[in-house]
């Protein structure tokens, strides 16, 4: 089932997720309806705030190295939590919740991650590059944390006035 995506500026982007208790067959369906949703809308990340459920669970599913997206890749994490991240790097985000904006934003480059999976195994990963980068930009969303407010104040006035005309422009 296909979900509806919340875009800025609704303001249950801006709540703070709860963690997840029950690994039921509920949240199975749950993540599998995320997941159709995240591939129809052509993304390769999406927090569950973004679909309107403020539970602490993000999918991912990062593109190989020729640019397939393989269903084999996917990656749901459940209650995450950042350990010894480092190094910083600068990548163009986009988000599925802003729709045609894309700035520039730098995270760290490497870290590991302790999250449970969808059957509440507690898993362990590495990750660097764009992996680190999505995972970051995935667990701001259970912060109620957009990418747009990590840009510096005169970025941010600069993205509220194009928001404001791409807006207009749509109506
Ligand atoms: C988050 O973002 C992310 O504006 C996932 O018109 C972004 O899937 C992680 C998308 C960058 C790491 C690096 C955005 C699709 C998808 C759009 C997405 C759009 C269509 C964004
Ligand atoms: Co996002």
């Amino acid at each position: 089932m296909l979900l509806p995506i919340i875009t800025y500026p609704n303001k249950l982007l801006k709540q703070v997720s709860s963690d997840v208790a029950l690994f039921d067959t509920q949240l199975h369906a749950f993540l599998d309806d995320m997941y159709a949703t995240m591939i129809e809308s052509n993304g390769i990340g999406l927090a569950a705030i973004q679909v309107a459920m403020p539970i602490r669970a993000l999918i991912l599913c990062i593109p190989d190295e020729e640019g397939n997206q393989e269903s084999t890749n996917i990656l749901e994490i459940i209650n995450p939590i950042i350990q010894n991240p480092r190094g910083r790097m600068t990548y163009q985000e986009g988000c599925l919740s802003v729709p045609g904006f894309y700035e520039d934003i730098e995270r760290y480059e490497f870290l590991t991650l302790r999250y449970h999976n969808r059957h509440g195994v507690v898993c362990t990963l590495h990750a660097d590059d764009l992996l680190s980068i999505a995972i970051q930009h995935e667990m701001d969303h259970l912060e109620g944390k957009l990418f747009i407010d990590r840009l510096s104040y005169s970025r941010r006035k600069k993205f509220e006035k194009e928001h404001k005309k791409a807006l207009k422009e749509k109506k």
